[in-house]
C-alpha cells in the first residue's frame, strides 16, 4: 500500500506539471482527491490493514493529501495571477492616442451686452425684477395709462391670446407688478423678452428684448433721471460720452424724453455710424405719470419716480456694428463665433 501511495504522489506531481488552466486544475483535483478519486480509493481499502499498519498508512495518506492540496492551492493562485496579468495587458490604455476635442461654447452677443448692462445697473444699486411674458391686458396697457383706443393697443401691434390676455409688448408690466406689492424706495431693472406683431425686416422682429428701469422714492426729480442715465451712458460708451435729452411723449411718463449720446465712432463730428448727425438715440425715459403711481396705490403727493426703456437688440447692433437683427435669431455659427 505504501508503494501504491508513493505511485499516486508521483503521478500527482507529474499530472500537475501538465495543468495550465483552472478547468484542468479542477479535473486534476477530482481525479486525485474527489469522492471516487485515486487517493480516496486507497483509503477505502484501509479496513483490511492490521492495527499496526493502519496509523502508519493513514498518516502517510494524510500527508500526501495535504501535499496535493497545498500544490493545488499554490498553482491556483499562480493561474489567477496569470489571468489577471493577461487581462491587464489586454486592457492597456494608450495615453498617446489623440483625445476627442470638446468645443467650448460662447455667450450669445445679446447675452454679453445684457450682462454688461445688468452689471452697470447693479453697480448703481438696482435690483433685477422679472415677470410673465404672457400678461394681462390690465398690466400691459390699462395700468400704464394706455387707454382703450390708443394706437399702441392696436391689434396690429399686439399678439392677443384673448380679450384680456396678450404677449407683453414691453417689460413695464413687471414694474407695475413690483409697485403693486412693494412700497418705495424702489430701484429695479426689468430685462426680458417682449413681443410685437411686426413684419420681419433688417430692423424688426416680432420677438425682441428690452431692459426697463424704475426708481421711485420721496423727492425723485428729473435731475435724478438725467444724472443716472448720464452716468449709465458714460459707463457703457466711455467717459467722454456726452448726453442730450430731447422732449418726447409716452403715455406712462410726464414729462417724457428721449436720450441721445454723442456718436462714439466720431466723437460728435458726424460719420456713417451716426448718419452725419453727431448724435445717436439710445433710450426713452420720463417721470412716472402720477396716474400710474395712483393705480399702484403709491401716493403721488408723497412719492415720485423716473423710468426708462432700452432696446437690447438696438444696443447690441450699435456695439458690434451688426446691420441685420435677424442674425441674432438664426443660430448661424459663422455669425455667433465672432463674439
Ligand atoms: C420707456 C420709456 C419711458 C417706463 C415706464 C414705466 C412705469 F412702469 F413706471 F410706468 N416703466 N417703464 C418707460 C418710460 C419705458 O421705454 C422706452
Amino acid at each position: 500500500m505504501k508503494q501504491q501511495l508513493n505511485e499516486i504522489k508521483q503521478a500527482a506531481v507529474a499530472a500537475l506539471g501538465n495543468v495550465s488552466s483552472k478547468a484542468e486544475l479542477e479535473s486534476f483535483r477530482i481525479e486525485f482527491l474527489g469522492k471516487k478519486g485515486r487517493l480516496t480509493e486507497i483509503l477505502r481499502g484501509m479496513g483490511k490493514l492490521s492495527a499496526e499498519e493502519r496509523p502508519v498508512i493513514g498518516q502517510m495518506a494524510n500527508d500526501i493529501r495535504s501535499f496535493i492540496e497545498s500544490e493545488i492551492e499554490a498553482l491556483s493562485s499562480r493561474l489567477d495571477m496569470q489571468l489577471l496579468e493577461k487581462k491587464i495587458a489586454e486592457e492597456k490604455i494608450d495615453v498617446t492616442m489623440p483625445g476627442k476635442r470638446q468645443p467650448i461654447g460662447k455667450k450669445h452677443p445679446l447675452t454679453k451686452v445684457l450682462d454688461e448692462l445688468k452689471d452697470i445697473f447693479i453697480g448703481m444699486g438696482f435690483e433685477i425684477a422679472e415677470g410673465p411674458e404672457v400678461e394681462l391686458d390690465y398690466y400691459n396697457f390699462e395700468a400704464l395709462n394706455i387707454p382703450k383706443g390708443h394706437p399702441a393697443r392696436d391689434t396690429q401691434d399686439t399678439f392677443y391670446i384673448n380679450e384680456n390676455v396678450l404677449l407683453r409688448t414691453q417689460t413695464s408690466p413687471v414694474q407695475i407688478r413690483v409697485m403693486e406689492r412693494q412700497k418705495p424706495p424702489i430701484k429695479i431693472i426689468a430685462p426680458g423678452r417682449v413681443y410685437r406683431s411686426d413684419a420681419v425686416d433688417a430692423t424688426h422682429s416680432p420677438l425682441f428684448h428690452q431692459i426697463e428701469g424704475l426708481v421711485v422714492d420721496k423727492g425723485i426729480t428729473m435731475s435724478d433721471l438725467k444724472g443716472t442715465l448720464d452716468a449709465f451712458c458714460k459707463k457703457l460708451y466711455g467717459d467722454k460720452t456726452k448726453t442730450r435729452f430731447r422732449p418726447h411723449h409716452f403715455p406712462f411718463t410726464e414729462p417724457s424724453c428721449e436720450l441721445d449720446i454723442s456718436c462714439p465712432a466720431c466723437n460728435g463730428k458726424g460719420c456713417r455710424v451716426c448718419k452725419n448727425e453727431g448724435w445717436i438715440e439710445i433710450l426713452g425715459a420720463g417721470m412716472v405719470h402720477p396716474r400710474v403711481l395712483q393705480i399702484c396705490n403709491i401716493d403721488p403727493q408723497i412719492y415720485s419716480g423716473f423710468a426708462f426703456g432700452i432696446g437690447l437688440e438696438r444696443t447690441t447692433m450699435r456695439r458690434y456694428e451688426i446691420d441685420d437683427i435677424r442674425l441674432f435669431y438664426e443660430n448661424d455659427l459663422r455669425f455667433l463665433l465672432q463674439f
